[in-house]
């Protein structure tokens, strides 16, 4: 039941949405808040392997998320080669590894920016580690955050700071097999509030280039000031072929790790029409979608499937621009038509594809009733008594 008025459109928007995947954030499946609480829900997963489950169930409904990201120490395990093993019986693979350099005491003063050297070894010796999980889980991806910043002026050399932190970054790289990446993630500020080491793109991408070809940025969606025209650094990231990967989530104000979409679809639209028009949603482009939210008030799986769905929404949309119609307006400078252009295809209700997308792959029309209709929610509360639920440990 294609659009009748873009057969070719649909077709085309079809096949690259059977190609599409989005990588789940292990932490989703955990229980996570704000500095003023963090609240339980009967269920929640207790380890890693609980986690894997949990992310399995929403690739099993929405055969659009066959990877999921763990974080060191969180999803630390004795035996990282069964957390792979367990992942693969149940249909998903272990994605990139995130370091974690902002729940040590050491790191107060900054990290791989410390001023003390000993404390720059040990952040990058937390590396190796993540390397060595990379290694054990076949991972390729190693998914740095630099929290490192000052809270004051004068509170540090901004400068020196640099300069520590490309030599420690050269460290970091050199621990990488070939056919790994380093995944280089800023963010404008939080948890500090004068100044953040790697702000904002220009200067992640400034230290992907001194580093090397494996080396790319994160975007994500949650990490800039407001107002910031983000499928804008999209559009400059791939030009320059240094756009590594996203995360997906959703803001009103700070970094509030909501449901990608939520707060702005017509945003989130506008970044895939940036990946689309880039060529870029293909599996080879080597850009990784992935999520990394937080379910601070709503259940998890469901939150997660609801997110793939946005995701694949606004790629459909993006996916249906007349891009014809849209470059002769703009080349006519018929500013009204090139902008409706994008508008149409925003406007498209795409769920009739995307049900026809997921029955061509045997999967229900409606991922996200079907989960509900499965009893798992219920099955995990039942059975999920004891030990200790997830969490960021904070
Ligand atoms: C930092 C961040 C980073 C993750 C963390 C869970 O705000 O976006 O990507 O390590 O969230
Ligand atoms: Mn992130």
């Amino acid at each position: 039941m294609t659009d009748p008025r873009t057969p070719d459109r649909s077709a085309a928007a079809l096949a690259a949405l059977a190609e599409q995947t989005i990588e789940l954030p292990s932490w989703a499946f955990g229980n996570s808040g704000t500095r003023f609480k963090v609240f339980g829900q009967p269920g929640v997963a207790r380890d890693p392997f609980e986690k894997i489950e949990d992310a399995a169930q929403v690739h099993r409904f929405t055969g659009a998320a066959p990877r999921v990201s763990l974080h060191v120490p969180w999803d630390l395990v004795d035996d990282f080669g069964k957390l792979a093993a367990h992942a693969a019986d149940l249909g998903v693979s272990i994605g990139a590894i995130n370091s974690n350099l902002f729940q040590d005491d050491d790191y107060r003063l900054g990290s791989l920016t410390h001023p003390d050297e000993a404390v720059r070894d040990k952040a990058v010796a937390h590396h190796a580690q993540c390397v060595d999980v990379m290694r054990a889980t076949g991972s390729t991806d190693l998914k740095l955050w630099l929290p490192d910043g000052t809270n004051y002026a004068g509170q540090d050399d901004l400068r020196a700071r640099q300069d520590r932190l490309a030599d420690s970054l050269q460290q970091v790289y050199a621990l990488l097999d070939p056919g790994m990446r380093l995944l280089l993630e800023y963010k404008f500020y939080e948890p500090y509030f004068y100044a953040m080491d790697i702000p904002d793109w220009g200067t992640s991408l400034l230290h992907c280039l001194a580093l090397g070809e494996q080396a790319t940025v994160v975007l994500d969606t949650g990490h800039h000031a407001p107002g910031t025209n983000i499928e804008f650094i999209v559009m400059q990231l791939l030009r320059v072929g240094r756009l590594g990967a996203f995360d997906f989530n959703s803001r009103y104000y700070g970094d509030d790790d909501l449901i990608v979409g939520s707060a702005d679809p017509f945003q989130l639209f506008r970044i895939m029409n940036e990946i689309v028009a880039a060529d870029a949603l293909r599996p080879d482009s080597g850009v990784n979608f992935m999520l990394d939210q937080c379910h601070n008030i709503e259940p998890k799986i469901p939150g997660q499937i609801r997110s793939v769905l946005n995701v694949q929404e606004a790629t459909a949309k993006a996916l249906l621009v007349d891009r014809q119609a849209l470059t002769a307006a703009q080349q006519s400078g018929d500013v009204l038509a090139a902008h409706g252009a994008l508008t149409d295809a925003f406007s498209t209700d795409v769920r009739p594809l995307l049900a026809e997308l997921r029955e061509s792959k045997g999967l229900d029309a409606d991922p996200y009733a079907a989960y509900a209709r499965s009893g798992h929610a219920e099955r995990t509360a039942r059975e999920r008594v004891g030990g200790t639920q997830a969490s960021w440990g904070a």
